[in-house]
This record gives structure tokens, sequence and C-alpha cells, in this order.
């Protein structure tokens, strides 16, 4: 069975994005493929964050994970800093990354302006740490949203120099973009892709109905259909409805579209409907999980121990193939 490695940060509500263009396919992945999630908290402290909320942030993630259908006893399902050889491997792969390349990394551009007066080196380094999490299980597949593919390139990378230099040891991990909504826009901008640090940008796995009612109600369109090319507000209400509502509703609203009798009010309201009827039962299966953290903890607990077993082999080989054994 192919191994697949996939991480989601504990800050921030699970959103919509996330689960079209990453945690969906996780859960399917899981039938025919050894996979591994991580809750990377880690990642999380690049930027301003409260590390008091953090614990119970960690265990809402695992809960919504499990909600939306990953199996904690068939795959692997931890926290990345209970496994400390993330850090280790992340060391080793920094003396073999080019600075050049991690400054033109476009998500380190984006957040070094979001954050003008945290500019760290942890930030910088995100995507060496996101290698080191990859390449120590030796993943060979990497099911993410369309953001991470330049991430993932320095990963490939990163495995082919490491190889050259000390001996073959890691696969080059392929991206698994899924095969719609790999990118979900924001609502409230959909010039910029739904974000979960950008509030009335996204809707949470969790939200409540009415809440979700106004979201999409707020979110931008423009000023009717015009006969030419979509807007990219209504073509990514399109890509939800795609998504979330029966292929009739979809074709009745496109023609209605492309006839130029559409109103967006309706096309909101069938789609706020629709989402509400799709997340009730991972908003309801989260909160039950919720309701006993104890039993949350104990499945971490058990997750990091299966993903340390497997870290522990390769950091044993890579220490070796180093030089960092004495013999
Ligand atoms: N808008 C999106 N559309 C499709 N996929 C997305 N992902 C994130 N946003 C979208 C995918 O979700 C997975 C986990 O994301 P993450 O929490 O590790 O990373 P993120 O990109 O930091 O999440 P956000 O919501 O965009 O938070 P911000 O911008 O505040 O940091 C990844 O596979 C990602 O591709």
């Amino acid at each position: 069975m192919a191994r697949v490695f996939s991480g989601i940060q504990p800050t921030g509500d699970i959103h919509i994005g996330n689960y079209l263009g990453a945690v969906r396919n996780w859960v399917k992945l899981q039938d025919e493929h050894e996979c591994i999630f991580s809750i990377v908290d880690l990642h999380a402290m690049t930027i301003p964050y409260d590390a008091k909320a953090m614990p119970r942030e960690v265990l809402d993630k695992a809960a919504t994970l499990i909600a939306c259908g990953i199996d904690p006893e068939r795959s692997i399902l931890y926290v990345q800093s209970h496994v400390r050889e993330h850090t280790e491997l992340c060391w080793i792969l920094n003396t073999i990354t080019p600075l050049g390349q991690l400054e033109r990394m476009t998500q380190f551009k984006d957040k070094a302006r979001q954050h003008k007066q945290n500019v760290n080196a942890g930030l910088l380094n995100y995507p060496i740490l996101q290698a080191a999490d990859i390449l120590l299980y030796k993943a060979e597949m990497v099911p993410v949203g369309e953001d991470q593919t330049q991430h993932l390139e320095l990963t490939r990378d990163l495995a082919r120099k490491f190889n050259h230099l000390f001996g073959e040891t890691f696969p080059e991990p392929k991206t698994l973009l899924p095969e719609h909504a790999a990118r979900v826009m924001a609502l409230n901008d959909p010039t910029s892709k739904m974000s979960k640090s950008v509030p009335g940008s996204y809707i949470a796995l969790h939200a409540e109905p009415d809440e979700i009612r106004a979201l999409v109600r707020r979110a931008v369109t423009d000023t009717g259909p015009a006969g030419d090319a979509m807007s990219p507000g209504v073509a990514n209400l399109f890509t939800l409805l795609q998504e979330f509502s029966a292929p009739d509703v979809v074709a009745g609203f496109r023609a209605a579209y492309e006839d130029g009798t559409l109103r967006y009010v309706d096309l909101k309201q069938q789609l706020a409907e629709d989402i509400v009827k799709a997340l009730a039962p991972i908003r309801e299966r989260r909160a039950a999980l919720l309701a006993d953290l104890d039993t949350l903890r104990d499945m971490l607990r058990d997750g990091a121990e299966r993903a340390r077993a497997i870290a522990r082999e390769v950091m044993a080989e890579v220490r070796e193939k180093t030089g960092l054994v004495l013999g």
C-alpha cells in the first residue's frame, strides 16, 4: 500500500476550503492507502498565536477530522510536535535548502506582508519543516489543495538533493490535488483563496445553519449575468454548488445563468440550504467527540506512538547516511 501523508494547522477553524481541497480526499484515500495525518502545531507557531488556547485547538481539530471521516484506527492521526524527529530532520534539510528558493515562496511573501511585525525565521523555513513532515515517513503521495503545490516542489527538490548527496533514501512524493475545488475562493473577496485567518472569507465546518446562510447571502457576486465570462465570485458559488448540490440543481442554475435569467438570491438560497444539510452530520459528530476529551487525547497519544515507530527508523537511516553515527 502506498503511503500518504498530509497535515492541517490547529489554529483557526477548519473550513469548507480545507475540506474540499484536502480533507475529503484524505477520507477517501484511507480505503486503499496507508495514511498518516498530522495536526501541525509547529507550523502554526510561525504566526502569532495563543499558547494557552493551543491544546484545545488541537483537540478541536482532531474531533473535526474524525467527524469528517478520518478513522484514527485505520489511519495514523497525531500531533506533529509529539514526534520530535520532525524537527531533527527539518534541521538537516535546512542545511541543503537554498535561501533564494525559500524567499521566492508565495506563501512566505503573503504571510510576511500580513505579519510585517513578525517576519520570523520560522515563517521562511516553514516549507522545510513541511518537507521534513513528508519525507520523515517516506510518503509517496501528499493530498493537498492547490496552494501547496509550490511547497511540494521544494519537498521533491530536497528529496532529490538529499539522495544525490547521501545516497538513495527518500521517494519523491507526488502532489495529489482534488479533481474539483482545488482552490476554493474567499466568499468576501473571490480573488483570494478562502482562508481561516480572514473572517468572512470562509464557512467553518461546524458553522451553525444561520451563520452559513448569512455568509452565503453576503458572498460577493456581480450586477447580474452579462453573457460573457463568469465573474470570480459567481464562478466560486458555482464551484460550491457543484460540490454540495444535486446535479439537476446545478444544471438548472447553469442554464438560467446562460440564458440570463438567473437571480443570484435564488442561487445563494439553494446553496446555503445544501451546505447546511451537508455539514449538519459533521457538526453533530464533532460536538459528540468534543464531549469526551480524554478519549481524543488517548487517540492522539496512540497515533503519535505509531508515527514515532516509523519516524525513528527513518531517522536512524538518515543519521547513518549523514555521518551522525560514530559507528
Ligand atoms: N481555499 C482553499 N481551497 C482548497 N484547499 C485549501 N486548503 C487551504 N485553503 C484552501 C488546503 O487545506 C489543507 C490544510 O490547510 P492548512 O490549515 O494547513 O493551511 P492553510 O493554507 O494555512 O489554511 P488556510 O485556511 O488558508 O489558513 P491561512 O491562510 O490563514 O494560513 C492544505 O492541504 C491546503 O492546501
